[in-house]
Parts: structure tokens; sequence; C-alpha cells
């Protein structure tokens, strides 16, 4: 997968290269490249912002920039071929093609986009080319967005209800989500089916050794060697922490068992089980 990440702040991305990621990036599985909005300026001061037209407070960022970075990530082109072109885009011909089926996803971090979900982290690990757009300030004029529809796949994206300083952090939040779905980035496959989120239900706690420490007891059963009970037990735990902590992903769930009905009918009638 290729994922470009644009910002005046492109220090900020560096992160990424560490850990998990910056080995999946080591072994080609993900080509990552973070892009300087300020090397698409012309002028000395390298102007990324301006006033809002129609007053209000805070500075909006230009779109001249962003469309001659959208254009160099599309065209492959430098920034120094860029400045001095006719600032047309040649569709999608010859070397500007993604090499997947249609428009490369443009995601754009934005408190009013819909909320980023592990659905969603799934549904963009399967892309064969991400970028993401971080704004500053009180955002992107809103015609190079309008304009960035022909090219990409729009994607508007929050990843929760607060305002962050601009979209850096919230593009690092997404990109950790979905690479680490991309095949070969994570080490072992099954710690990904095995997840919260994967299936909806929150997790259930684990222990390691000691079994007895400064007087609090690993729970018996996790002893007992009996494999179903423990399965059944980390179930109705789960089942229980989700009602408890998350009843609005339960309502999203559609292959509870007889069983599993049973556990939470408990639960809500205040006769709580297992995590006792
Ligand atoms: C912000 Br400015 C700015 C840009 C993107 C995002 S995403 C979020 N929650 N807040 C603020």
């Amino acid at each position: 997968m290729k994922i470009d990440v644009v910002s005046i702040f492109p220090e900020y991305l560096a992160g990424l290269q560490l850990s998990l990621i910056g080995k999946a990036v080591d072994q080609g599985l993900l080509d990552l490249s973070v892009h300087d909005l300020r090397d698409f300026t012309f002028d000395r001061h390298n102007t990324v912002d301006d006033s809002p037209y129609g007053g209000g407070a805070g500075m909006v960022m230009k779109a001249e920039p962003w469309a001659l970075a959208l254009e160099h990530i599309l065209g492959g082109k430098s920034p120094e071929t860029v400045r001095g072109e006719e600032h047309t885009v040649s569709g999608n011909s010859a070397e500007g093609e993604p090499a997947g089926n249609g428009k490369p996803i443009l995601i754009v971090p934005s408190p009013a986009g819909p909320v980023f979900n592990q659905r969603i982290a799934e549904e963009l690990s399967n892309a064969d080319h991400l970028v993401f757009a971080c704004g500053r300030y009180e955002g992107i004029d809103q015609r190079v967005i309008d304009w960035s529809a022909q090219h990409f796949d729009l994607r508007p994206m929050s990843i929760g209800d607060y305002v962050l300083n601009g979209g850096e952090v919230a593009s690092m939040v997404m990109i950790e989500a979905v690479s680490r779905l991309i095949p070969g980035v994570i080490g072992n496959p099954e710690s990904l089916t095995e997840e919260s989120h994967e299936d909806g239900l929150l997790e259930y706690p684990i222990y390691t050794k000691p079994a007895s420490w400064r007087d609090r007891d690993v729970p018996e059963i996790l002893l007992s060697g009996n494999h179903g009970a423990i399965a059944r037990w980390r179930r109705d735990w789960r089942l229980e922490r989700t009602a408890e902590i998350r009843p609005d992903l339960l309502a999203e769930l559609h292959d509870l068992d007889k069983h599993d009905r049973s556990v939470l009918d408990r639960f809500e009638s205040g006769d709580e089980s297992v995590k006792e």
C-alpha cells in the first residue's frame, strides 16, 4: 500500500517510522511518504494561510498549495516541476494511474466527518493508495476540497467528538489502525481476530504470573485447565463488560446465541455473575 501524508509539520509524522509501521516500511509492505505543504508555495514567506472571506476568527489554508501538493502526489512530479507548470491535471493517464482500481482515497481529518472505526480501518486496509491531508487553523479552503473530489475518492473523517489543533494526530491514528491490518505487518495474525472491536465486543481481562500478587488472585477458572469453561467465562465477561461500558456496541451485534442472550438478560436484571 502507498500512503502519502501532506502537512505543514512533516516532523510530526516521524513517529510513524518507529516500531511496527517503520518495520513494514523497511520490509516494503508499506510505501509511506510525508510531504511538506510549504514545498508547494512560491512566495518568500511560504504562505499557506490567509484570513477568511466573510470574516470570523482564525485563518484558512489557501487552496493553491494544497492543489499543487495533491497534483504532485497524483502525478509523481517533483515540487519544482509542479511549480513551473500550468496547473491542470491530465486525468490519471500514463504513470499517474494508481496501482488499484479507481481513484486514490483522500482522507481529510475533520471533526465534521463520519467517525472512523474498525470497520472503516478494514475497508481502507484494502486500498492501494491512501492520501491524508492534514489541515491546521480553521481548515482548508472549501474549493480545493471540492476540486479534489474529481481526482480522489474524498473521505472527510473524524476520529472522535473532540477538537484537535490539526489533522496530524488524527492521521497518525488512522494510519496505525489501517496499516496493522495489512497482511504481514503484524507478526501473529491470530492476535488480530481476537481483538476488541474485531467482533464488536470488548475484551476479557487478562493475567500472567504470579497466580497471586499482593493478595490479588487470578480468577480460579483460568487455572483449571478446562478450556471450554474458560472460553465460556471469557465470552460471558465480554458480554457483560460491553453491556456495562458500551451498550451502543451491543445494539450492533447480530450473532448472539441463546446462552449469550441469557447472560445479557441476567446482567440487565441486575444479577451479575461472572464478574464477581
Ligand atoms: C481537527 Br484544525 C483540525 C483538523 C482536523 C481535525 S480532526 C479533529 N478531531 N480535530 C482539527
